[in-house]
């Protein structure tokens, strides 16, 4: 109560005091501002995680392709049976889970979770004689238009027999420790009852209930149209390079305002309140929080387009620093180290982004962002992971997949005329 009072004094003294004249300021009579701070989730929402392309693989050739999954993750991929008109070998359309129910990363043979199907997008004709078929069509697209679904071949009564499976394509996974997976997609139709080139695919990681690629028993896209009948990959290239990609929450965090930086000392060691806040999102052990979203009515995460926003007030010659944890990491902060709110004696008003930085709060080993089995979206409970015994410093190098700042993060502070 005292200190309200106290407040309140000092302001009304320091609105007198300015009127009458800025020089007889004294620091007990500095304007106190209000500022109003507004941080948003300015991520990109993305459907699928991460997206690459395969190329021509011919017969007795093999190509391999490597990307960082996690928990909860599916690896789809399509490549042509270049003998035909519009057939390709890929898993069902939900993909195949990268881990299995106790989590362990799956290894070995794919194979027999291949299928050749056919996109419904061009009449079949025999393979490996068909006018229409890429090795002998006049040019791309050409071929009489079928207005069909993507059916299992085996489910498709064209009169036409097909190599075996198993004899024209082998596809193996292995996990390279950590998030790491590489795929090796080997032709061995040399020796099938026909041998086919794959033309170039594509191969997305995706999660559960997500059909990148195509629906069972539903019309092709456009995108796999053309990988499906030309090899041509660029339509649906683009379509899942747009949809792919990092997407994190943030936490809620903590603030400070004064003299110094409360929240977190840059090259010392984080508090135990740090950690909790980096690792898993916990900013009760400071005094000031940014909890709520201003779209819900109890603390949570923001996501992308929500924001949190906090009001204080400051006199000239105090800073703000701030944390909230960037979710998909294992102690990974976005955080403000001591920004000054008046800066040349003006309040800081506007976009203030280009003041934030990523920070490793030195307590948790880094895994790949996104797919870490001990970050706070799939760790098994807080304080998870191997224990870190570093320094809170700028993260320069985080995995290749997080973005720049301003296209993870946006804040803003708007301060209002004096009290
Ligand atoms: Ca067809
Ligand atoms: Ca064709
Ligand atoms: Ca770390
Ligand atoms: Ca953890």
């Amino acid at each position: 109560m005292r200190n309200s009072i106290l407040t309140t004094l000092l302001a009304s003294t320091a609105l007198f005091s300015s009127c009458d004249n800025n020089e007889n300021n004294t620091p007990e009579t500095l304007p106190v501002t209000s500022f109003t701070v507004t941080i948003e989730n300015a991520f990109t929402p993305k459907e699928f995680y991460t997206t690459g392309n395969t190329g021509l693989i011919k017969p007795g050739e093999s190509e391999s392709f490597s990307f960082n999954a996690g928990t909860g993750h599916y690896l789809n991929f399509a490549t042509m049976f270049v003998q035909s008109n519009d057939l390709f070998y890929g898993p069902d359309d939900s993909g195949i889970a990268l881990y299995d129910a106790d989590g362990n990363a799956i290894t070995g043979d794919l194979t027999s979770e291949l299928y050749l199907w056919d996109a419904g997008t061009e009449m079949n004709e025999e393979p490996g004689i068909g006018v229409n078929q890429p090795p002998r069509q006049s040019d791309a697209n050409t071929g009489i238009t079928e207005n069909g679904t993507v059916k299992l071949i085996s489910q498709v009564n064209d009169g036409f027999t097909y190599p075996a499976l198993q004899d024209v394509i082998q596809v193996e996974i292995a996990h390279n420790g950590g998030t790491q997976f590489t795929v090796t997609i080997n032709n061995i139709s040399n020796n099938a009852s026909l041998a086919t080139p794959f033309a170039p695919g594509n191969w997305v990681v995706h999660s559960a209930d997500q059909y990148p690629i195509f629906k069972r028993n539903e019309a092709s896209s456009i995108g796999l149209e053309g990988l499906a009948e030309d090899g041509a990959t660029a339509t649906l290239t683009a379509s899942l390079e747009e949809n792919s990609g990092l997407v994190s929450p943030f936490a809620p965090g903590a603030y400070n305002v004064g003299t110094e930086n409360l929240v977190f000392n840059l090259n010392g060691t984080a508090s135990s309140a740090l950690e909790a806040l980096a690792e898993d999102g916990d900013p009760s052990g400071f005094e000031n929080h940014f909890t709520t979203p201003d779209q819900g009515s109890a603390p949570a995460p923001i996501f992308p387009s929500q924001t949190y926003s906090f009001t204080f007030d400051a006199t000239d010659g105090q800073y703000l620093s701030l944390a909230t944890m960037l979710v998909q990491s294992n102690d990974w902060f976005i955080g403000g180290d001591a920004i000054n709110l008046f800066p040349n004696g003006q309040a800081l008003n506007g976009d203030i982004t280009s003041q934030l930085l990523l920070f490793d709060g030195g307590t948790e080993e880094d895994e790949y962002a996104g797919a870490g089995t001990n970050q706070a979206p799939r760790q098994s409970g807080p304080n998870t992971g191997t224990t870190e015994t570093g320094s809170v410093i700028e993260e320069t190098s985080p995995s290749s997949n997080v973005p720049n700042i301003e296209n993870m993060i946006r804040i803003s502070i708007t301060s209002n005329a004096s009290e």
